[in-house]
């Protein structure tokens, strides 16, 4: 083992990171003003009296989220506009001058009361730009409001998954611009909420860097250090128009950000797993004329495969009408997503087979990736980095899906493997990869057959696999 590859498996995900990981797949929902003006961008110079989602139904959004096989949602309580979901008393600009229940409403209440009733976790995405608030750009009077905002979200609303700080900062209603307090703000989110990651614009879970549901062929998780202050120092520098907010994005898109390659010669090095987002429409916010653009459920499926499936998370946006519930169209196509996964995940065809190892560790036999824990694994022995594992059958079976993880407690450790299949009394490579990570989902092109091998060729000390699964 070399120092460099003994370095890099001491890095491991915390457990708040750990549970987000497992959460896999998640909801963004998008609400505010821009709902009722049809923009994406409010400026805060919008009136609270436009606001009134008079049929809203939290339980019709989490009956549509379940639906979809999602495990959280993550509520957008205060936007770019600055208006707030919630009667904040440090500003007047929220839900309690509008009509909706004649300013009596809490939507921050309503979601996360109707999330935990259906057993989703609930997170709150809080704008640190805020166009509205009169304290913007101001120092440390402003970081003193946004503070405040923030602990009423984080005290008055119960547990919360996920604090998702976004990095856009452009100029405030009075032409400056703020310089977040991050490390302030963290303070708050790990004092009130330890369980909670803090995403994005934040220590726990990094931006996939694209908003288009794209995920890196090979999405590492020990990556540079130096990639969580990227995200910072960008946000700091940002301009207020779209275009220099979207180039910051693309700068931060490098193909590959944790090769041995890149990572030696690195410092420090942290666990900082992707996370992709993306809106089920063009938009982040509901906008009747992209009714006819519910994004088609093969592309969905395969933005679900290559992020939860790709060693990432996934996280789609639904932005609710103005009546304050999702369209009808957007409700058909997350029980479409959903059928589709619990089908195609439904029979393990692992379980009829007969599992075979080159090589393991005593106490790390193969048969324990049947278990699909983390209390056991499979793993070879110190000091070799490669093994062939084979599954048989009595007869053929058709696969269309082999699914991959690693234990990642032991940090992530393989760098290259292959999928090799028996056709025609001949072993024909299916596929070849890099990254296993939290979950590998391969999608095959339907073989039939009797024999499949998993050969791990490369990692960084000994592999391990805590979950095989084979679906037809
Ligand atoms: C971006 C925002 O500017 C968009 O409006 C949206 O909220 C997206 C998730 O993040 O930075």
């Amino acid at each position: 083992m070399t120092d460099m590859d003994k370095r890099l498996i001491q890095i491991v995900p915390s457990s708040r990171q750990l549970k987000h990981q497992q959460m896999e797949f998640y909801s963004f929902v998008h609400f505010t003003v821009n709902t009722f003006t049809d923009k994406e961008w409010g400026d805060g110079t919008e009136s609270p009296s436009i606001f009134n989602p008079a049929k809203l139904d939290a339980r019709q959004w989490t009956d549509a989220i379940k639906a979809a096989g999602m495990k959280g949602l993550i509520l957008t309580c205060k936007h770019h506009d600055g208006f707030c979901l919630w009667p904040s008393k440090y500003t007047e600009h929220t839900i309690a001058a509008s009509p909706y229940k004649d300013g009596k409403g809490d939507i921050v209440k309503e979601v996360s009361d109707a999330c935990r009733e259906a057993g989703l976790a609930f997170g709150v995405y809080l704008s640190p730009w805020d166009r509205n608030s009169q304290y913007y750009g101001q120092g440390e009077v402003y970081d003193d409001y946004f503070v405040n905002q923030l602990t009423e979200l984080l005290t008055n609303y119960g547990d919360i998954f996920t604090v998702w700080f976004d990095g856009a900062c452009g100029e405030g209603a009075n032409g400056k611009k703020q310089f977040y307090d991050w490390d302030r703000y963290y303070e708050v989110v790990r004092r009130l909420q330890p369980d909670a990651c803090i995403s994005v614009c934040g220590p726990d879970v990094r931006w996939c860097g694209n908003e288009a549901g794209e995920t890196r062929p090979s999405e590492w998780s020990v990556v540079p250090e130096r990639m969580r202050d990227t995200e910072k120092i960008a946000s700091k520098s940002q301009q207020q128009d779209e275009e220099t907010f979207r180039q910051r994005k693309v700068a931060a898109q490098d193909l590959d950000l944790g090769s041995r390659e890149i990572l030696e010669g690195e410092e420090k090095l942290i666990w900082y797993p992707a996370e992709v987002n993306t809106s089920i429409r063009p938009g982040w916010f509901y906008h009747e004329a992209e009714d006819d653009q519910v994004k088609p459920l093969a592309k969905l499926i395969d933005i679900y495969e290559k992020s939860v499936g790709g060693n990432a998370t996934f996280l789609l946006n639904i932005p609710p009408t103005r009546d304050g519930l999702f369209h009808a169209k957007d409700v058909k196509r997350l029980r479409e997503l959903g059928d589709y996964i619990r089908e195609t995940y439904k029979e393990n065809l692992a379980d009829l087979a007969v599992l075979e190892a080159s090589d393991h560790q005593e106490g790390f036999e193969i048969e324990k990736v049947r278990m699909d824990t983390y209390e056991a694994c499979y793993k070879t022995p110190d000091g070799i980095t490669d093994c062939s594992i084979s599954l048989k059958w009595e007869k053929d079976i058709c696969m269309k899906y082999l699914v991959l993880k690693e234990n990642i407690l032991f940090s992530q450790r393989i760098e290259k493997f292959e999928i090799q299949a028996l056709l025609h009394g001949e072993f024909q490579t299916a596929y070849e990869g890099t990254v296993v990570g939290y979950k590998k989902i391969i999608p095959i092109d339907a073989i039939d057959t009797s024999e499949i091998r998993i050969r791990i060729l490369d990692a960084r000390v000994a592999p391990t696999l805590s979950f095989v699964g084979v679906y037809g």
